[in-house]
């Protein structure tokens, strides 16, 4: 990684937010490429993340470099979004209920902007009542939802089984996603697809509609 990726990274460790956005911009002016800008960010929180497990640093840390990974990643949305012109489709996209995780739920939906299909980003902690709201009104092609904690997991089948309820599997296609969700997990609960990362869960959206 080179000098600056590598100051990016030790700063968002650090929580240091306008020395993380001052770099980033720094580094768009400079003409790197987004996805190596992105691989700074996610290096630096690749870190607390692994000190958090090893209770080296605690949650008061890890929220101020989740603050400082959010306004960097806010830097460099116009590029991970440039797209074409009409929307491919319709996504809706949250973190389920009981869970404030939201950074990778921000990449999903930025590469999906960037793969040129419209997100509708219902934020965290959303109720299964929240997102069958969401699709009545707005009628999407998928429904992404991203799970961090083992203990929220259970609420993806929730939406699952909401949707079945209300009548409404068919007309959606159901991705999800997040650190501790798997392939087994998505059978398990009838989701449609499950991705591992932002960029894949993009084009495997497109894929859904568009096939
Ligand atoms: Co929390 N946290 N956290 N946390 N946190 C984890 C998830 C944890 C693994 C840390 C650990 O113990 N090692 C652990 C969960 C353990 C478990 O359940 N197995 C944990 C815990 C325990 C907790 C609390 C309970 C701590 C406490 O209070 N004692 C608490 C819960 C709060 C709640 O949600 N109700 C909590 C709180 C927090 C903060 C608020 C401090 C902060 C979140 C701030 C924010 O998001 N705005 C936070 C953070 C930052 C983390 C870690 C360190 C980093 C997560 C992250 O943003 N990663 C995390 C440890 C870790 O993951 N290593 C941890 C970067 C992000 C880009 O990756 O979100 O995985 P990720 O997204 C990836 C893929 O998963 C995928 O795409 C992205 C990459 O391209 N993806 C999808 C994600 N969503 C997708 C949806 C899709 C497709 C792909 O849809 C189709």
């Amino acid at each position: 990684m080179n000098e600056l990726l590598q100051n990016i990274s030790e700063k968002l460790q650090k929580g240091k937010m306008p020395e993380v956005v001052a770099l980033t911009e720094q580094a768009v002016s400079e003409g790197l490429d987004a996805s190596d800008i992105l691989n700074g960010l996610l290096d630096g929180m690749g870190v607390i993340g692994e000190k958090f497990k090893r209770n080296e640093v605690f949650v008061p840390e890890v929220l101020i470099a989740a603050r400082a990974m959010n306004a960097g990643l806010d830097v460099i949305k116009p590029l991970l979004e440039e797209q074409g012109v009409e929307p491919v489709g319709k996504v809706i996209i949250g973190t389920v209920k009981g869970d404030l995780h939201d950074i990778g739920k921000n990449l999903v939906r930025m590469m999906m902007v960037g793969a040129g299909l419209e997100v509708i980003d219902l934020g965290v902690d959303v109720s299964p009542e929240k997102y069958i709201a969401a699709v009545e009104e707005n009628n999407p092609d998928i429904i992404a939802m991203s799970a961090l904690l083992t203990t929220t997991m259970p609420n993806m089948k929730a939406v699952i089984d909401a949707l079945e309820e209300k009548g409404l599997r068919n007309k959606v296609k159901v991705m999800i996603g997040g650190a501790p969700v798997t392939d087994n997990f998505a059978e398990e609960i009838g989701a449609d697809r499950y991705t591992v990362d932002a960029a894949s869960a993009a084009e495997v959206a497109k894929e859904l509609i568009l096939n």
